[in-house]
């Protein structure tokens, strides 16, 4: 019974309203199927009266609405996901059995979850963080999960010592802040007293740690793993994800403003460029090796503070990742999606690895608590493409029906009941054991101090900087002076000259003692460009953004031409204007904006181009903001095209004249400058480098 208007354009059961939101809907109902005749109002004693509890569409809504959030992950609360799939390119028969390493053109559906690891579900994209890069493989065999990160080596090395990482690195328990960052006093005592995170601290004080985007970042399985093949050989491997768009990095200060303007980036970044068709993908490649090497190596290789250079063991690259479909719900999917270090399938297998080990038990009793149960393997997210016969039965939301009286094993009574198959089963590695039950740790994972000199060492003079940098940042942070100076300790053990540098960005007064150390750095090893961020820059604007600020009066030709070549080039293009509905060309046409000024600073692109005529470039000087998005584009070493107009707009900016400062240029010099990444000689005429 409708009753009368209560607000302008709505009756009583809101049928108003809705016909105003378009019509030919079909029917809402309630989690029984029921249809709802009104979704607007409770049921009330009386026009005015009080609502009533027998209300079953209220009271439904509510509750299921009251339990809709479930635990988020302990670590690497915040992510994203994507589908995709894997395809073989080179077969690795004879060195693993399993089905997804011998069938070349087979594209096995996959689905990778990107995070962050230290901030809450809401926190930012761009905090200075370790990135995850979990694979979930649905093989023909059952699920891999290939759970890995962005940084090839750990911060600990026996998983006993992963709760105390993770409460340091988190928020400090009394007062919950800070979030989303290790830059607190915390995580620096911690990180002061465990020497064996130095390598890690220098891979998260990298560039690696502020990724441009997803799809510009590499992956790895950190550990050490076996392959194993029919004859039960084993070969030692370690995966290595390489991004099609190579690599690519921001600049810190640029972190630091997008998480204000886009706390989504990354997200954002990889839902449009998979609706778009762009497909981001990587190639997995693999360092193969034996127990001969592994016996030679300087390092242990079941150590994963640890890595295997590039230059003494090349990546063999036997297939491609490829994602191209977004989920269709983020809870269902990226949410409910249940990672674990324990799934593997014949073929691979663990080694002894004592972080890994910890692993093995950490991740599915992680989903328990989280998905609630032991039925989450179900959950479509999670269910393997393959068939699943087993014996586990019931528990919470079971959702399939298990047909059929016999539920145990061995069993006579049902001819389709399954049976264990010894020849294509899940098989161990039959691995030697010795020794004595001890906690103790091996001698050979005592050197934590030449991998990370020679890290830094293999960096370009930039890289380097930006390390010494963000030790000085962070530690900045860092309210108890002898936690810095115990860390700048520390990274004497690493190079006094590393330990100078950060001192004097710090401003420690007095000379700096080492902090004994169990094995002193080499300083023998050869530097390993492969760890260079900006040597697997690519010359390409492909995947990038360029920014176009614009005002009224702006010349029609010159954006249309800009535009045409930026889409050529597969990079995306966006129009910042004053306003929102866009900006008046001088033709009279309207230049349609994506981002109003205030919305759409510069360092959500990676180039950025000012068109603007004599008048326009008037309105602009007026914005705090348009300055402010010169200037940044500046100090973040962006390439800068300009109209010869947008000069006075430069000049308030405080734009010097470089390589990549181009006005009066043309679409195509503009795209040719922004496609070789930043101007780095700029960098020392922008900020002190210590
Ligand atoms: Fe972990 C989540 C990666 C050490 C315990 N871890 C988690 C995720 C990634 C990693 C990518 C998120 C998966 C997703 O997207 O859902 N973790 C790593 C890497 C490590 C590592 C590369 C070292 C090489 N982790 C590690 C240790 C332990 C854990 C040593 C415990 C002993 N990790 C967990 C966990 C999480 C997790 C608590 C939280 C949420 C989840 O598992 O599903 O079980």
């Amino acid at each position: 019974m409708a009753g009368k208007p209560q607000q302008p354009g709505m009756t009583g059961n809101g049928d108003e309203l809705h016909q105003l939101a378009g019509g030919g809907h079909p029917p809402l109902t309630t989690q029984t199927g029921v249809v709802v005749s009104d979704d607007e109002n409770s049921l009330r004693g009386g026009e005015r009266g009080p609502t009533l509890l027998e209300d079953p569409v209220l009271l439904e809504k509510i509750q299921h609405f009251d339990h809709e959030r479930i635990p988020e992950r302990v670590v690497h609360a915040r992510g994203f996901g994507a589908h995709g799939y894997f395809e073989l390119t080179h077969s690795l028969k004879g060195i693993s059995r399993a089905a997804i390493f011998n069938e070349t053109g087979v594209k096995t559906p996959v689905f990778v979850r990107f995070s962050t690891v230290a901030g809450n579900k809401g926190s930012t994209d761009l905090a200075r963080d370790v990135r995850g890069f979990a694979v979930k493989f649905y093989t023909r065999e059952g699920n891999w999960d290939l759970v890995g990160n962005n940084i090839p080596v750990f911060f600990i090395q026996d998983a006993i010592k992963f709760p105390d990482l993770v409460h340091a690195a988190k928020q400090e328990p009394d007062k919950d802040f800070p979030q989303a960052q290790t830059a607190h006093d915390n995580f620096w005592d911690f990180a002061s007293l465990m020497p064996e995170s130095t390598h890690m601290l220098m891979w998260v004080m990298s560039d690696r740690a502020i990724p441009r985007s997803f799809r510009m970042m590499e992956g790895f399985g950190i550990h050490t793993y076996r392959l194993v093949n029919e004859d039960g050989k084993s070969t030692f491997v370690k995966f290595h994800w390489r991004p099609r768009l190579g690599m690519q990095s921001v600049v810190w200060d640029e972190a630091l403003k997008i998480s204000g303007a886009d706390p989504d980036f990354h997200r954002r970044d990889l839902w449009n460029a998979i609706s778009e068709g762009n497909f981001p993908e990587w190639e997995l490649g693999m360092q193969l090796f034996d127990q001969e090497f592994a016996d030679k190596f300087d390092f242990d290789v079941l150590d994963a503070t640890k890595i295997i250079p590039e230059e003494i063991l090349p990546l063999r690259t036997v297939g491609r990742l490829v994602l191209d479909r977004n989920v269709d719900n983020f809870f269902a999917e990226t949410e409910q999606a249940a990672f674990c270090v324990r799934n593997v399938v014949p073929g691979i297998d663990f080694t002894n690895d004592p972080l890994l080990q910890g692993r093995i038990f950490s991740y599915q009793d992680t989903q328990l608590l989280r998905l609630g149960g032991s039925n989450f393997q179900q959950l479509p997210i999670n269910a393997p493409k393959c068939p699943v016969m087993h014996f586990q039965r019931d528990g919470h939301m079971q959702m399939g029906v298990p047909k059929g009286r016999v539920n145990y094993s061995p069993s006579s009574l049902q001819p389709d009941s399954p049976r264990q198959d010894q020849q294509r089963g899940l098989t161990a590695f039959p691995q030697g054991m010795e020794g004595h039950k001890l906690r103790i740790r091996a001698a050979s994972f005592a050197d934590h101090f030449s991998q990370a000199r020679q890290f830094f060492y293999s960096q370009t003079e930039p890289e380097q900087n930006h390390i010494v940098s963000a030790f000085i940042f962070e530690l900045s942070k860092v309210d108890h002076l002898a936690v810095r100076e115990r860390m700048v300790a520390q990274l004497a053990n690493v190079d006094p000259r590393i330990a100078e540098r950060v001192a004097a960005g710090l401003g420690l007064q007095g000379s700096i003692e080492p902090v004994p150390a169990a094995v002193k750095a080499r300083t023998d090893l050869p530097a390993s460009p492969a760890l260079s961020i900006l040597g697997k820059l690519k010359n390409t604007v492909e995947g990038r953004k360029i920014g176009c600020l614009v005002a009224d009066g702006v010349h029609a030709g010159l954006i249309g031409s800009l535009r045409a070549d930026v889409k050529r080039q597969k990079a995306d293009f966006a129009i910042i204007a004053p306003k929102r509905g866009g900006a008046k060309a001088a033709d009279g046409t309207i230049i349609e904006a994506d981002f109003q000024l205030a919305g759409g600073p510069s360092v959500l692109f990676d180039a950025v181009f000012i068109a603007a005529d004599a008048d326009g470039v008037q309105l602009l000087l007026k914005e705090a903001a348009a300055v402010a998005f010169v200037h940044d584009a500046f100090a973040h070493l962006k390439v800068i095209g300009a109209t010869k107009e947008a000069q006075p707009l430069l000049d308030a900016a405080g734009v010097m004249p470089d390589a990549g400062v181009l006005v009066g240029t043309n679409p195509e010099a503009f795209l040719t400058a922004a496609a070789l990444g930043r101007i780095w000689d700029r960098e020392p005429k922008v900020r002190t480098v210590y």
